[in-house]
């Protein structure tokens, strides 16, 4: 039983469009891919010339794509009758401006994407929890009998971007997309059947002015709403709901508060939606770590069993999930000390869930290029569960020095110390500080490029070394 009603519309090809698409990343290349396949005239362009570029480039031009490296003619993309931008070029980037001058607008990689979609759509969107969610309800969609594929802003190799599955390839009846702000910054036309806004904090304070900017591109998922959309919301979220504003559709909640759909019940995570109460999974059996991930596993449910899933297949998926990588993930447990790499925490909220995930004293690892947070406000919850921060990287004296500033005094637990040098250092440092029962724990609230080409990257190396140093 399909709980929504669901927008069916018919794609149109683009037989005769020029298409232009800034940038040859994952996104790019999909796009212009997708682009070929729906008959478009394509061109695709990318400051950069390494071979990645070349490699890339090369590929695209095969199926009759016209790619340039090292720069964008901006008369060719003003030509165009659709621009797609990277999500990652910012909108002060000179190729953007420069058809902002124009007056020449661009769409986001998802937007153009969503116009093709062999299914319903579900779009989530968040600070953090966006990727396990939408590969959650994905799964539990499946466990269902229900065809559903998942992509978006996922990255790491876990799924494709939203336009190889407009390609597609894989008949759905669900496609679950994970959307980043950058990506709802370029939308226009794009409407999810059922949208859903995980929690909200600031991040990405090295792109937006401000955290109002940040929250107003989250708001555009909100943009084209109708009476029959469909939204799932944190319950008694103040700020997510002024996001919403008084755009139209039905609204459900979950989480602790009022009128939640979907709540822990007596150890029990639960489903209430109309008349119908729906207990599903024991919280104990639950296989991730921390309060975020039950929060997460409501809002995943409560979508599924929206989008038409019966609680006995949400349940089976429930008890069937595993740890994604960089995410909580557990990665050696030899001996007395165990060892878990959570790379993907980037700000401070996702490093705070994960220090309250546990309830053995911790060895936390906070370090990287970070994004203009302040780290004193960790201090709280460093009390009585951390016995020692070790601050690296280029953001390790900030690190070191704010938190020191900040604890009630001398003498305070944990100690913190800065490490120069690499993750090496730092994980052997972590090892030799470690004693039984220690949790160590990488969440380090920073980027990773001041040292790494992305999180995966460093979540990796991390996992590595921690198994040689177990
Ligand atoms: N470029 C230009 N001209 C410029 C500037 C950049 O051509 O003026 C080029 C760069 O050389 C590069 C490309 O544009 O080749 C930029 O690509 P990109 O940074 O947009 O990255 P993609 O590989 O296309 O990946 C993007 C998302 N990356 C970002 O938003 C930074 C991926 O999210 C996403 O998985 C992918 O699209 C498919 O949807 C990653 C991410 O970190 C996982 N997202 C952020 C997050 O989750 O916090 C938002």
């Amino acid at each position: 039983m399909q709980r929504v009603n669901v927008s069916k519309s018919v794609p149109l090809g683009l037989s005769g469009v020029n298409v232009a698409v800034i940038g040859l990343g994952a996104s790019g290349v999909a796009a212009a891919r997708l682009a070929i396949a729906k008959g478009g005239e394509v061109y695709v362009s990318d400051s950069r010339t390494d071979d990645a570029i070349a490699a890339r480039g090369a590929d695209l031009r095969m199926v009759g794509i016209d790619v340039e490296v090292g720069g964008h003619t901006i008369e060719r993309l003003a030509r165009a009758g659709i621009v797609v931008a990277s999500p990652g070029i910012p909108p002060d980037a000179p190729v953007l401006r420069a058809l902002a001058e124009r007056g020449v607008r661009w769409i986001s990689e998802p937007e153009f994407a969503s116009r093709f979609l062999p299914g319903s759509l579900i779009a989530i969107t968040g600070t953090n929890g966006k990727t396990t969610t939408t590969l959650l309800v994905d799964h539990l969609l499946r466990a269902s009998g229900i065809r559903s594929v998942a992509g978006g802003n996922v990255g790491g190799g876990l799924a494709p971007p939203a336009s190889d599955l407009a390609r597609g390839v894989e008949p759905a009846d669900w496609v679950v997309l994970e959307m980043s702000s950058f990506q709802l910054a370029g939308v226009e036309t794009f409407r999810p059947d059922i949208g859903v806004v995980t929690n909200l904090s600031p991040d990405h304070l090295d792109r937006y002015s401000g955290v109002d900017e940040y929250y107003a591109d989250k708001a555009r998922l909100f943009e084209n709403a109708t009476a029959d959309s469909v939204w799932v919301l944190p319950a008694g979220d103040q700020t997510i709901q002024a996001l919403a504003g008084p755009a139209p559709g039905e609204r459900f909640y979950f989480g602790p508060g009022p009128n939640s759909n979907a709540f822990v019940d007596r150890g029990i995570l639960t489903l209430r939606v109309g008349g119908d109460v729906e207990p599903l999974l024991p919280v104990a059996e639950f296989p991730l770590f921390g309060a975020h991930n039950l929060e997460n596993a409501l809002a995943a449910s409560l979508v599924a069993y929206l989008a038409g899933a019966e609680a006995g297949g949400i349940t089976a998926g429930l008890g069937s999930v595993r740890a994604l990588p960089h995410r909580l993930e557990p990665v050696s447990d030899r001996g007395d000390v165990f060892w878990v790499n959570d790379s993907k925490a980037t700000n401070l909220a996702a490093t705070r869930s994960a220090i309250t995930s546990f309830n053995r004293p911790l060895v936390l690892l906070l370090g990287g290029k970070d994004k203009g947070e302040d780290f004193a406000d960790l201090v709280p919850l460093l009390l009585g569960r951390v016995r020692i921060v070790l601050a690296y990287g280029a953001a390790g004296p900030r690190i070191a020095r704010e938190l020191v500033a900040a604890l009630p005094g001398e003498g305070s637990v944990p100690d913190i110390e800065l490490v120069e040098g690499g993750l090496d250092r730092v994980v052997a440092r972590a090892a030799s500080m470690a004693i039984q029962g220690d949790i160590v724990l990488l969440s380090p609230a920073c980027s990773s490029f001041d040292m790494y080409e992305s999180y995966e990257h460093r979540g990796r190396h991390f996992a590595l070394l921690a198994r040689e140093a177990a």
